[in-house]
């Protein structure tokens, strides 16, 4: 007789193939054995380490969608699976993830030349080198076909100048993937049509990228600004195969995707917290989890995530099948992220005072999820995403 599992209510895992159970299986016991131990003091101090990304490579986490270039070519599925273990330990961790392998090999390997492939991907696939992808301004963030970045084109190549803000990895990274407004002869620049893909290096005169301090949320991660000082960019260092958005939000569909599982990983964690906390604390002569107010709370979180992740297991599916619409991940982005927040600070009050503490980790995957709320699309963007393909009103102007 079929038995209720509490931690797989609707058996997510039956609903995976053995290949993906056994990807499961590697990367919850490399995140629990590597990562967690390391987490509390990294987001304490607010230290990145960049040893991770070697780890994360030797593990087959970098690019595992591509095929070839030393890239483990798995599924959508598995992807997201491998980022709800890593974002179970923390959201900083997987964000370091997601941009190497969405917003920084894939774009390289769907948008360009085959030398670029050759140079970059392998490289990226080991953790050799580290990548990050600069579409953010300080001015430009939920609209970036306003951003002010230029790439002029002179003798062998581009100059490129501007500034890019809140960059996950930047102040280590070897490589960049910036997005710029390409002028035309004249100096003038068009619309969001005139955006282009540059990929920069580490070392360019006139490149920096200064660490932003004092984060108060995903302090595991290492974020910085991106500036560019009039950088002599090679032609052959262009994106050849894309213009416009639809360049950058094509790497944001896979990013998204990513942190949609991710965030109902760290939902996971702060719900089993919190199930585990209540059942061993005593107040009032029995344990907290024995009165109807907490019960009602862990009812809530189970079934948020249990859907979440069957609507992130559907999604996945349709993107190996290649029939995956952007409004579908903006569907699952914007549930998950705003579920796993609730979910967060729920288990930061089930936890009394301890709960403030960071070695009970919930705080920190709530301050995390704050974060993961607001990046690639805040969560009132993505509603105005559905909203407009609902009833083809644009809200945004
Ligand atoms: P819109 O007119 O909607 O579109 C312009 C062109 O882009 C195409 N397009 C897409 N293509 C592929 N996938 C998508 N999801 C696409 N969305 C739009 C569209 O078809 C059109 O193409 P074409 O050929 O017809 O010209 O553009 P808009 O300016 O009205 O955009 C509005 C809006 C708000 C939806 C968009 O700008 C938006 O999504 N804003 C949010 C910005 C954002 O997500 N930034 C993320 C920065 S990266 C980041 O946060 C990394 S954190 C990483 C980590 O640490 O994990
Ligand atoms: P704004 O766009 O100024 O939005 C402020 C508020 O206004 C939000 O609540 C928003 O929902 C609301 N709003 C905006 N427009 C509308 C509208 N039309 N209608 C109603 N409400 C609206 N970017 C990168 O390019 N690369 C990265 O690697 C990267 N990493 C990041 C890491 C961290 C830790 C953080 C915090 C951000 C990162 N970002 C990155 C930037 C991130 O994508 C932006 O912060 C995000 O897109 C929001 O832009 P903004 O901060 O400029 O906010």
């Amino acid at each position: 007789k079929t038995k209720f599992n509490w931690e797989d209510p609707f058996f997510l895992m039956e609903q995976l193939s053995d290949d993906e159970r056994a990807i499961v299986a590697a990367a919850h016991d490399f995140c629990q054995e590597k990562l967690q131990p390391r987490v509390l003091m990294a987001a304490r101090h607010e230290k990145f380490d960049r040893e991770i990304m070697n780890e994360f490579g030797a593990m087959g986490f970098l690019g595992s969608t591509i095929e070839g270039y030393g890239c483990a070519g798995l599924n959508y599925v598995s992807y997201g699976l491998v980022a709800r273990e890593v974002e179970r330990v923390d959201s900083g961790y997987r964000s370091a993830m997601s941009v190497q392998s969405s917003l920084v090999m894939h774009p390289i390997n769907a948008y360009g030349s085959e030398a670029q492939r050759q140079k970059y991907l392998p490289k990226l696939a080991t953790g050799e080198w580290v990548g990050c992808f600069g579409l953010t301004e300080p001015n430009h963030g939920s609209d970036p076909a306003s951003m002010l970045t230029r790439a002029k084109p002179v003798d062998g190549g581009f100059i490129v100048k501007g500034s890019k803000m809140w960059i996950t990895n930047s102040p280590i990274a070897d490589v960049f993937v910036v997005w710029a407004k390409l002028e035309d002869a004249d100096g003038k620049v068009g619309g969001q049509e005139s955006i282009r893909g540059f990929v920069l290096e580490k070392g360019m005169k006139g490149l920096s990228a200064p660490k932003i301090e004092g984060k108060m949320s995903l302090r595991a991660s290492i974020t910085g600004e991106i500036v560019m000082d009039d950088v002599f960019v090679p032609a052959e260092n262009l994106l050849p195969n894309v213009s416009g958005l639809k360049g950058p939000f094509g790497c944001l569909n896979k990013a998204r995707y990513g942190i949609a599982w991710g965030a109902l990983g760290a939902a996971e964690d702060c719900w089993h917290r919190a199930r585990q906390y209540t059942m061993d604390r005593q107040q009032f002569g029995r344990p907290l989890a024995q009165n109807q107010l907490i019960q009602k709370k862990l009812a809530d979180m189970q079934t948020e995530i249990t859907l979440g992740l069957q609507a992130c297991l559907r999604v996945g599916r349709l993107m190996d099948e290649d029939k995956a619409v952007p409004e579908m991940i903006s569907l699952i982005k914007r549930n998950s992220c705003g579920k796993s927040l609730d979910i967060a600070r729920m288990a930061r009050d089930m936890h009394g005072g301890n709960g403030i503490h960071d070695e009970y980790h919930v705080i920190r995957h709530m301050i995390n999820l704050e974060t993961v709320n607001t990046y690639e699309g805040t969560h009132d963007v993505h509603a105005l995403i559905l909203g407009r393909a609902q009833t083809g009103l644009q809200a945004f102007y």
